[in-house]
């Protein structure tokens, strides 16, 4: 008899058998000490925000009774059942002084559905509610749903606005992929009950990245939209627009006003589309918005902020040039890589602003600045000139005003 093989066998029949209780321990601490880890500030950074070293939210931060079948009897090997492909695309939101993100949760089955994480400091311990956030759905059910932005109106709902898809009832049967987006919208008091309304019409044969403005214009609901010929391709919609609705809970916009345009060889170049609402300053709205521009490597996403007059949404008063947040090392890799989209921010009362953005469809980071670095970035960043003369003549002012600066002695400050 070969002992060493009996020996083998034995072991391997009892590793089976202890699979279940031998893997749940290493699942939980594994688990814990993401989500407890604590987050840092990743280098010195630019001055207008700090990037954290650690995404908030990944697919691994998903509870693990999501995940797994915790049943020793019917899943013997603990193997996950429901597999989570990626945590991206946040709303947020401040409530009961806690940090929320409505994220856009994809399982491996390529479906999206919203889940909440919620978080003490916003920065890091981020952690799921026990179950996903049931949306309720407008007549046949949406495909997919995803990309929620929230919004505290002034008449005292919370609004969530997001983009539904359903398959192309017009594409011949050998495509698959022809699909419409529109924009849904709901609405809760508390976060856990919440009323489905009519999905919002506009002229545009297909809508998504719309966002809900959170006062009444006229006395009429404003919507920011971004029309689009197809489910790719903006094509002629024109870039980030504005129309107002008289009724919310059957939501018309007749008339769409372009107020940022896409404009040829800039950041926005293919596609824009507004991130979450926008913050009320003293100085004006302040936007933040994802630019598409082409690569020979496909598409690039970034992300940019602008600011509308207080009274005239459609006047836009300072333009930033070029991109505010680009994706930055592992940022840039993930399902559809180079691309940092944001579509939630919270600003807290003393001012402190915390920009929550997904790296390449797959994760969640946080950026951290305030609204006073908001401003001076908005105002006194240089506006794109539109052709390299310009560039390099901006670069040049810059330069000129710095000459009496660069060697100058300056008293030296020891960080802590
Ligand atoms: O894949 C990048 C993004 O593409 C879409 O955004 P847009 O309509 O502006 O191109 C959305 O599907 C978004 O969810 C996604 O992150």
């Amino acid at each position: 008899m070969n002992t060493d093989l009996t020996l083998y066998n034995i072991n391997k029949m009892d590793n089976m058998k202890n699979t279940f209780n031998r893997r749940l321990p290493q699942l939980k601490a594994q688990y814990t000490a993401l989500i407890t880890r604590p987050n840092e500030i990743n280098g010195v950074g630019n001055g207008i925000f700090d990037r954290w070293k650690y995404p908030v939210l990944t697919a691994a931060h998903t509870p693990l009774f999501w995940r797994y079948d915790l049943n020793e009897k019917t899943n013997p090997f603990l193997m996950e059942r429901f597999g989570i492909n990626g945590v991206f695309n946040a709303g947020a939101i401040k409530w009961n002084n806690s940090y929320l993100l409505i994220t856009r949760v994809e399982g491996s089955d390529r479906k999206s559905f919203f889940a909440i994480a919620e978080s003490p400091n916003g920065i890091d311990q981020f952690k799921f509610w026990d179950s996903p956030l049931h949306m309720p759905v407008s007549g046949e059910p949406e495909t997919n749903i995803y990309d929620i932005r929230l919004t505290r109106h002034e008449d005292g709902y919370i609004y969530g606005v997001f983009c539904t898809e359903r398959k192309d009832p017009s594409a011949p049967p050998a495509d698959q992929s022809s699909a419409i987006a529109q924009c849904g919208i709901a609405r809760t008091r508390n976060m856990v009950d919440w009323e489905r309304l009519a999905d919002l019409q506009t002229p545009s044969p297909q809508q998504r990245n719309v966002v809900l403005h959170p006062e009444l214009v006229g006395g009429k609901y404003a919507f920011y939209t971004r029309p689009q010929d197809g489910f790719i391709n903006a094509g002629n919609g024109g870039g980030i627009g504005l129309g107002l609705s008289a009724s919310i809970t059957n939501a018309v916009v007749e008339k769409e006003t372009i107020i940022d345009p896409r404009i040829y060889h800039t950041i926005n170049e293919a596609k824009n589309g507004l991130g979450p609402a926008p913050l009320r300053t003293r100085l004006g709205w302040l936007h933040l918005a994802h630019g598409v521009r082409n690569t020979a490597a496909g598409l690039r996403y970034t992300l940019y902020l602008f600011m509308t007059d207080l009274h005239d949404l459609t006047r836009v008063i300072y333009r930033p040039g070029g991109y505010f947040i680009a994706p930055k090392g592992e940022e840039r890799v993930g399902d559809v890589s180079n691309v940092v989209f944001s579509n939630g921010w919270i600003a807290d009362e003393d001012g402190a602003v915390f920009i929550y953005y997904a790296s390449s469809d797959t994760r969640m980071h946080v950026a951290t600045t305030t609204v006073e670095k908001l401003l001076d970035y908005v105002v006194n960043t240089p506006a794109d000139e539109y052709h390299s003369a310009g560039s390099a003549r901006t670069l040049q002012r810059i330069i000129d005003n710095n000459k009496a600066y660069i060697d100058a002695p300056r008293p030296e400050i020891l960080g802590n």
